[in-house]
């Protein structure tokens, strides 16, 4: 082991494991290991850091969070030194942040990469979590910290004959780091959410032919991505402090105030001149939330939304078969997406459009996707299906707290926590992106969430407590406020990955506290400043 500070606990190899390597895992291993001066060991399954953006490769991928605001916010020097060259950031660069950050704090060194945590069981006997790798190790921790990530557990749909296809065949988030050459080459994607509709545009123009498989259509808006000047990137940077501000105190934390004029009443030339400039200028979130207040919440208001995005599909869209098919008609209440041209890639002609519902797949063969009307040949055949969301990675691994519970079984009616990080029955397991944290663009809530583990566990130092556990009752009171906000919403009426219903056998679930990461922060900084109450400690000597 690389890591020679002797740690607090007799007997414990360390004071925190960290599982993950992504914002999350990376960002907690330094203020642990530098702030507080743990003794940490951290792990990923992936080959080095990055996380989401070690994994998923594919042609088009891009944040949708403009560049400037996906990135860390603590490290002031860092955000004058680090310069964004566009006003969204693809794949490459955001690695290349990532790897800098990990060289400029040698976050490494706390590393094993390759290393899949299979199993965490909390020992009563020390009060120490074992934790056992796919390498046969096993290591005791005092504290363990997941930074699983909520998007990372992938979801691959068990066609039948799905194994005897005899071309290429990748989800997105498996991408093989040489790339796929789609020159000259029958492509076929199934799944035209966030991912798909990135592939789809962007893969397009370098494919022989590109067949989409549809199950729902989506509304999307132009993203309005460019070139940074200087002038705009001085600017931003002279105004990080009251951005970041400004973003820790909103609730979807992108970086713009959040609209407090309702649509509702107003006639329709009004909301959509709104949207129209909404529309120009780019941006999903900014579409959603920085447009009307009320999109989210009022049918009619929603419905304005709909209604103006769907006559944009008709206008982009030449073919008024396939403008039908790209339409959807229900609520906007998924995660708003952005793109690059997303519609007007269907009237390329080398582009088909296969609407699953009214044609469904029925196999997968050897030659390609099987569907009622016949079958599709294809050379290559990409599953951009999205992932099973938040509580995927937990339910993957065995994780068991007192008394054996085990997290499979505790998470059995839809996954659970105390304020996102902690969750009732498993002691000293801080959970970053746990679910029922905040929805929002995710850096900022991953850095509220890790500075919160964190003075939470120099404070547990300090007072000489040795485990702490979140109490049952404030557990269920979050996630009953969770699930009565998210109701308030229209969210839940769509299916989506947000309520884990794009997972087949997988109930409605509130999975998220939809009221905002200003809001979240008030919490978790209240149950800090009022020392912890709804937690139960133990001490040494008891
Ligand atoms: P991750 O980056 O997912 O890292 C989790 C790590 O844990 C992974 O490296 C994984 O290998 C590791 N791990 C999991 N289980 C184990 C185990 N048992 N053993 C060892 N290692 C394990 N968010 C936004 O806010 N804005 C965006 O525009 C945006 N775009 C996205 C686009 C795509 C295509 C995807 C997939 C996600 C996007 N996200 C976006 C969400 C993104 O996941 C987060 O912003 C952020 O990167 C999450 O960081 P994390 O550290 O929490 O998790
Ligand atoms: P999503 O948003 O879950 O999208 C997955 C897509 O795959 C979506 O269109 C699904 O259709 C489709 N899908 C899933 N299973 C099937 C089956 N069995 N048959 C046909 N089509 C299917 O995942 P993404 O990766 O695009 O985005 C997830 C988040 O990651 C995103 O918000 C970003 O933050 C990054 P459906 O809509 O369920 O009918």
């Amino acid at each position: 082991m690389s890591n020679d500070i002797k740690t607090t606990i007799a007997g414990a190899d360390f004071d925190a494991i960290v599982i993950g390597a992504g914002f999350g895992g990376l960002y907690m291993t330094h203020k642990l290991r530098d702030e507080l001066g743990l003794k940490v060991q951290a792990f990923d399954k992936g080959g080095d850091v990055g996380g989401t953006w070690y994994a998923n490769r594919y042609p088009g991928i891009l944040s949708d969070t403009e560049s400037f605001y996906y990135c860390y916010s603590f490290d002031k020097e860092l955000l004058q030194e680090w310069t964004w060259k566009n006003r969204y950031v693809n794949q490459t660069e955001i690695l290349e942040y990532l790897n800098h950050f990990a060289d400029r704090f040698e976050i490494r060194k706390s590393y094993q990469f390759e290393t899949m945590v299979t199993s965490a069981i909390f020992n009563e006997s020390t009060g120490l979590w074992d934790v056992t790798t796919n390498k046969g190790d096993t290591y005791s921790a005092q504290h363990l910290v997941t930074g699983l990530g909520l998007l990372s557990a992938t979801n691959v749909p068990n066609f039948k004959g799905i194994n005897d296809f005899k071309g290429q065949m990748f989800h997105t988030a498996n991408w093989p780091h040489e790339g796929v050459d789609f020159k000259g080459k029958r492509v076929g994607v199934i799944g035209t959410g966030s991912t798909g509709t990135q592939f789809i545009t962007s893969t397009a123009p370098l494919a022989g032919h590109l067949t989409v498989f549809q199950r729902s259509p989506q509304y999307t808006v132009p993203i309005g991505n460019g070139p940074i000047s200087a002038e705009f990137s001085e600017n931003i940077k002279a105004n990080y402090d009251a951005s970041w501000k400004q973003i820790k105190g909103s609730n979807v934390a992108f970086g713009f105030v959040e609209s407090a004029v309702p649509a509702a009443g107003l006639p329709v030339e009004e909301t959509d001149k709104v949207f129209e400039k909404a529309w120009q200028y780019g941006g999903g979130f900014r579409f959603m939330f920085e447009t009307f207040s009320d999109i989210a919440v009022d049918p009619g208001a929603n419905e304005a939304a709909c209604t103006f995005i769907r006559k944009k599909i008709d206008q982009i869209v030449n073919d008024p078969d396939v403008a039908a098919k790209l339409k959807p008609s229900d609520l906007y209440a998924k995660r708003p997406l952005c793109d690059t041209g997303y519609y007007a890639t269907y009237n390329r002609e080398n582009v088909s459009l296969v609407d699953v519902k009214a044609d469904p797949i029925v196999e997968i063969s050897e030659k390609g996707i099987v569907t009622e009307s016949g079958e599709h040949e294809l050379d290559i055949l990409v599953f951009a299906t999205g992932f099973e969301a938040v509580d995927g990675n937990y339910v993957k691994m065995d994780i068991r707290g007192r008394d054996g519970l085990e997290m499979k079984e505790n998470w059995a009616d839809g996954p659970k926590s105390y304020i996102g990080m902690s969750n009732a029955g498993f002691p000293n397991m801080h959970m970053i992106l746990g679910p029922n944290g905040p929805f929002t663009n995710l850096p900022p809530s991953i850095e509220t969430q890790v500075e919160w583990i964190s003075g939470f566990i120099g404070d547990m130092r300090e007072k000489g407590q040795l485990t702490a556990e979140a109490n049952k009752e404030a557990e269920d009171d979050w996630c009953k406020t969770c699930s009565d906000i998210a109701h308030m919403t229209l969210f839940p009426k769509a299916d989506s990955w947000i309520f884990g219903t794009n997972i087949p056998g997988k109930e409605n679930t509130v999975q998220f506290y939809l009221a905002g990461l200003g809001n979240y922060t008030d919490v978790i900084k209240a149950e800090a400043k009022g020392g912890y109450q709804n937690f139960t400690f133990t001490h040494a000597g008891n």
